[in-house]
C-alpha cells in the first residue's frame, strides 16, 4: 500500500472500508462471498491496512459507472466520513472508469482485490525473478485501466506519471508502460532460460524432487524448516513466501531428495500474476511427488483444497502422485479431525510435532518408491507391451497360452499417465 513507499512526509496509515458486491453471476460460481470477504480482511491486514468497516450489497449486475449502486456509494461516503477512512477496498475487480468515478465522487483511494494482492506481492519480492514478475503483473494490470488511476500510480514508481490524466500525458504514459513491459518480458525470458538450465542439470543428476504446494498460510514453509532446518520466512500472514526455496531432505532410509517450498495459492489469484509467475509455478511440474499442504483448522478448508487442485490442473501437474497433508491438527477439535478423509494419500499432521514429522518422512519414502504390479497382456497387444517398458522396469515375464504375465516395478508418475490404458490388464494391486 501507499504507506510502504516510505515517503515520510506524506506517509499515512491506510484506513480502509471494505466493500463486497454479490452479483447473480458470483452466486452462480458458488464462491462463498462471506469467506472471500474474510480473506480480504486478512489480505488488507497483511498489507498493513487498518480495516474499519465492511459494507455488503446484493445486486443482480454491477453498476457500470459505480460498480455498486448509487445509494451504496452514498452509504460508503457517510461511513468513510464518520470513521475517518482514506481508502475503500473492493473484493471484486473494478474497471478503470469505475475506479476513477469512485475516486472523484468519494475522495478516497480506491483499490480492488487484485491490486491489493499485487501490492502484497510487490512488498515481498526479493529475488530478481520475483521482482520482475511482480512488476510485469502490475503493469499488465494497470495498462488497460490507466485513465482510472490518477491517485494510485505513485506506488509503481519507475517514472510513471502521477499527475492528473491529461490525454496526451496518458498516451506518453501508455507508451512508457508498453516499453517497460517489453523490457521486463525480455529480462524474464533470460531468467526463465537460466531456470531451465538449472532444471536440466537437476534432471540429469537424477535428483528426486518433492514439492510443497498449497493455499497461502497452510504451513508449507514451516514444514520445509522443520524437515530441513532451512532458514525460511514463516509468518501468520498471507503470501509470506514468494520465491521457491529448495533444500535437501534426507529420508530415513538414507536417500536424499530435494524438497521445494513454493508460493501459496489463493482463490481468484489475479490472472496477470499467474501469467507472470508461470515459470516459477511450473517448478511443480518437475516434482516426482507433490505434498499438498492444507490448513485443516481453516473453515475454508474445502474451498481452499479445490482452488489448489484447479491451479495444479492449469499447470498440468494434477496427475502427479500427491499426498494431502492435513496440517495444524493441533488447532482442530477431535470431531473436526474425524471428518477428514483418511487412508492412503492422506495424513493428519502438525508441522510442530516431531512424531508426525518422522511419520511424514516415512510416508514420503513410500510415496516415492514404485509399486510392483502384474499385468496380463493378451498376445495380440504388442502395443501395450511396449507401454509397459515405458512405465517402469519389467522384472519378470511368464508366458501363457494367449497372454504374457509381466511383473513390472512401475514408476508412479509414468504409470499415472498410462493407467487409463493399462489398468484393466492389472492382475494385482
Ligand atoms: N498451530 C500450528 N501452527 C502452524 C502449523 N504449521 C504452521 N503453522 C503456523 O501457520 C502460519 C503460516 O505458516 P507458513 O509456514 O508461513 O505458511 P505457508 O504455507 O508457507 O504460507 P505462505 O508462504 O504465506 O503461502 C505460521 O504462523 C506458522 O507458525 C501447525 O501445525 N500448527
Ligand atoms: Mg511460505
Amino acid at each position: 500500500m501507499a504507506s510502504r513507499t516510505h515517503d515520510t512526509e506524506t506517509e499515512v496509515q491506510d484506513r480502509a472500508i471494505l466493500v463486497s458486491l454479490v452479483t447473480d453471476k458470483i452466486k452462480r460460481t458458488g464462491i462463498d462471498s462471506e469467506l472471500s470477504l474474510q480473506e480480504l480482511v486478512q489480505l488488507a491486514e497483511t498489507a498493513g491496512v487498518e480495516v474499519l468497516d465492511v459494507l455488503r450489497q446484493n445486486k443482480e449486475t454491477p453498476d457500470s459507472k459505480w460498480f455498486i449502486g448509487k445509494g451504496k456509494v452514498e452509504e460508503l461516503r457517510m461511513a468513510a466520513d464518520g470513521l475517518g477512512a482514506n481508502t475503500a477496498i473492493f473484493d471484486q475487480e473494478l474497471s478503470g472508469a469505475q475506479v476513477r468515478n469512485l475516486e472523484e465522487a468519494l475522495d478516497l483511494k480506491i483499490i480492488d482485490r487484485t491490486q491489493l494482492i499485487l501490492d502484497i506481492f510487490a512488498g515481498r519480492a526479493k529475488t530478481r525473478e520475483g521482482i520482475i514478475q511482480v512488476e510485469l503483473a502490475q503493469l499488465s494490470y494497470l495498462l488497460p485501466r490507466l485513465s482510472g488511476h490518477g491517485k494510485n500510480l505513485s506506488r509503481l514508481g519507475g517514472g510513471i506519471g502521477t499527475r492528473g490524466p491529461g490525454e496526451s500525458k496518458l498516451e506518453t504514459d501508455r507508451r512508457h508502460i508498453r516499453d517497460r513491459i517489453s523490457e521486463l518480458k525480455r529480462q524474464l525470458d533470460e531468467v526463465v532460460k537460466t531456470r531451465e538450465l538449472h532444471r536440466e542439470r537437476r534432471r540429469k543428476s537424477g535428483a528426486v524432487q518433492v514439492a510443497l504446494v498449497g493455499y497461502t498460510n497452510a504451513g508449507k514453509s514451516t514444514l520445509l524448516k522443520q524437515l530441513t532446518d532451512a532458514d525460511v520466512y514463516i509468518e501468520n500472514q498471507l503470501f509470506a513466501t514468494l520465491d521457491p526455496t529448495s533444500r535437501v531432505l534426507r529420508l530415513p532410509g538414507g536417500k536424499e531428495v530435494v524438497l521445494t517450498d513454493t508460493v501459496g495459492f489463493i482463490q481468484n489469484l489475479p490472472h496477470d500474476l499467474v501469467a507472470s509467475f508461470r515459470a516459477t509455478l511450473e517448478e511443480v511440474n518437475e516434482a516426482n511427488l507433490v505434498l499438498h499442504v492444507v490448513d485443516a483448522s481453516s473453515p475454508m478448508r474445502e474451498e481452499q483444497m479445490e482452488v489448489v487442485q484447479s491451479i495444479l490442473q492449469d499447470l498440468g501437474a494434477a496427475g502427479k502422485p500427491q499426498i494431502v497433508l492435513f496440517n495444524k491438527k493441533d488447532l482442530c477439535q477431535p470431531e473436526q479431525l474425524e471428518m477428514l478423509p483418511a487412508g492412503e494419500g492422506f495424513m493428519k499432521i502438525s508441522a510442530l510435532n516431531e512424531d508426525d514429522l518422522s511419520r511424514l518422512t516415512r510416508t514420503i519414502e513410500d510415496g516415492l518408491a514404485g509399486d510392483t504390479l502384474v499385468f496380463r497382456i493378451p498376445a495380440d497387444r504388442g502395443d501395450l507391451t511396449s507401454l509397459l517398458y515405458r512405465v517402469g522396469d519389467v522384472l519378470e515375464q511368464n508366458y501363457e497360452e494367449n497372454a504374457v504375465l509381466y511383473t513390472v516395478r512401475v514408476n508412479k508418475e509414468d504409470y499415472a499417465k498410462w493407467s487409463y490404458k493399462l489398468a484393466e490388464f492389472t492382475e494385482q494391486k
